[in-house]
């Protein structure tokens, strides 16, 4: 007798409630998703986040935890340990705090709970950094160019690589990822100083002192493929994102599509990782995260959650990308192939901090005032309301404004116009600066990289 595929595929879905291991908008969201599916939500909470309103709104809560993320929401005991007390059948770790760390996802099988994202396997996978690159190569997708292996201990070695690669050459630890542990080397002569330092700080950081070593692209767009993948072998891209605007590795807006990407370049590309995901055998919501420069793309990374920027997406693929992500995790085949995704207009998220505008130092306090954009194409994710305190504890991500209209210059039209309707008081947010984002002429014209939002800023300082 063969093995049913899941356990109760017989009897019916694999779990009627989810602990949501999170915090914020994203509890929210998933909330949203959790309720329009019919499945029961427990929140989880430290001790600043004990008034929330998503809190008292699931069906259960606990408070597992002080206001130090470190005691509350990335303690997988307390945690694991929450899901049992509340009868959970599955856990959602949303985006950052335990959302890809590959031991969780272990323990939280182990346990019996459902992990709501890919194996603990694949995970790992795309933690490392040379592993994620040796599997996109295997899968035919196209990486920056640099051997899949660990740079050598050996200095001679080491030069010949960096030679036949050409400089400029980056060094980057394979435990590193999202801008942590990597240093450009311009020439030759700082090659051996350039290693020695990451090598060190990878050691420190991430435990392991792996490296390895790639052609340093010098003005490239960050572009990123959002996939959905079942536990049955299929897998769909839900088209691009355009991520350049960012600050320190943080993004500040993102938009679907990246404009002037045309699809005969992109497609190979997007089937190209779905082909990664059937070949890892990948299960959930994934992003495939290129650098794109003179019109090619370059893999760098895989991340293996929910991103922040998941909205833009949902807005021009007309998917609820958490509802599938929560389906996918019961078990269900996807009901969507390639020919239903049909990508419609233009869609920008911006990201409301609670921070200085020009300090961008983070800012904490009670929101006396609030008022959001209403209307069509505008779609406000968040968990602020007035009266709410916004705690100094944890990142300073108050909400996401979306919006959605026929084209690129309606959608940033529209923007402006959300941007001028928002009013948040009682404390700074970076709402003036992204009023004067939305006038500038160059990303108007979609003609930015990676670094112009600080040269952008340096620029302005100086005025
Ligand atoms: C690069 C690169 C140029 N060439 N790799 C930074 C974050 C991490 N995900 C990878 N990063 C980069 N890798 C090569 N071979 C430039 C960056 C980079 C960057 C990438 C995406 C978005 C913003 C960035 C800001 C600075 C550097």
């Amino acid at each position: 007798m063969s093995q049913p595929l899941h356990k109760n595929s017989a009897t019916g879905p694999r779990f009627d409630s989810v602990l949501i291991a999170n915090r914020g908008e994203i509890a929210v969201r998933i909330q949203r998703a959790c309720r329009d599916l019919g499945v029961k939500t427990v929140a989880v909470c430290s001790e600043a986040d004990r008034e929330a309103l998503y809190v008292k709104a699931a069906d259960r809560f606990l408070c597992i935890g002080p206001s130090s993320a470190a005691k509350s929401y990335l303690n997988m005991d307390a945690i694991l340990l929450a899901a049992r007390l509340t009868g959970a059948g599955a856990i959602h770790p949303g985006y950052g705090f335990l959302s890809e760390n590959s031991a969780f996802a272990d323990a939280a099988e182990k346990a019996g709970f459902v992990f709501i994202g890919p194996d603990a396997k694949s995970i790992a996978t795309m933690g490392d950094k040379i592993s994620a690159k040796r599997a996109m190569i295997a899968a035919g997708v196209p990486c920056v160019p640099g051997p899949d292996t660990a740079l050598p201990e050996e200095a001679v070695a080491v030069e010949q690589i960096a030679l036949d690669i050409g400089y400029p050459v980056i060094i980057k630890a394979a435990g590193g990822g999202g801008g942590r542990g990597m240093r450009v080397v311009p020439e030759a002569g700082l090659l051996h100083d350039a290693i020695a330092l990451t090598r060190e700080e990878a050691r420190q950081a991430f435990g392991s002192p792996a490296l390895y070593v790639e052609k340093f692209l010098q003005h490239p767009r960050h572009i990123e493929i959002q996939v959905l993948c079942d536990s049955h072998g299929n897998a769909v891209w839900l088209g691009h994102r355009d991520c350049s605007m960012q600050r320190r590795h943080q993004k500040v807006v993102e938009e679907a599509p990246a404009p002037g990407v045309a699809p005969e370049i992109i497609a190979p590309v997007g089937e190209a990782c779905v082909q990664a995901c059937r070949q890892i055998g990948y299960r959930g919501v994934g992003t495939f995260e290129f650098l794109y420069e003179d019109n090619a793309f370059y893999f760098i990374e895989m991340n293996t959650r929910l991103q922040v920027e998941h909205p833009v997406t949902e807005l021009t693929a007309g998917i609820d990308i958490v509802q599938e992500q929560i389906k996918v995790a019961q078990g269900l085949p996807l009901a969507l192939t390639q020919a239903d995704i049909n990508c419609k207009g233009h869609s920008f998220e911006c990201r409301i901090n609670a921070e200085d505008p020009e300090s961008f130092m983070s800012s904490a306090g009670v929101i006396t005032g609030l008022d959001w954009p209403m209307g069509e194409g505008v779609r406000v994710d968040t968990h602020i309301h007035a009266g709410y305190k916004v705690s100094p504890y944890y990142d300073s991500l108050i909400a996401k404004i979306i919006v959605h209209a026929p084209t690129r210059a309606q959608a940033m039209e529209t923007m402006r116009g959300a941007l001028a309707a928002t009013r948040v008081d009682g404390i700074s947010t970076n709402i003036p600066f992204l009023r004067a984002l939305f006038e500038d002429r160059s990303f108007a014209d979609g003609e930015t990289d990676i670094h112009y939002l600080e040269k952008w800023l340096t620029l302005r300082r100086t005025l």
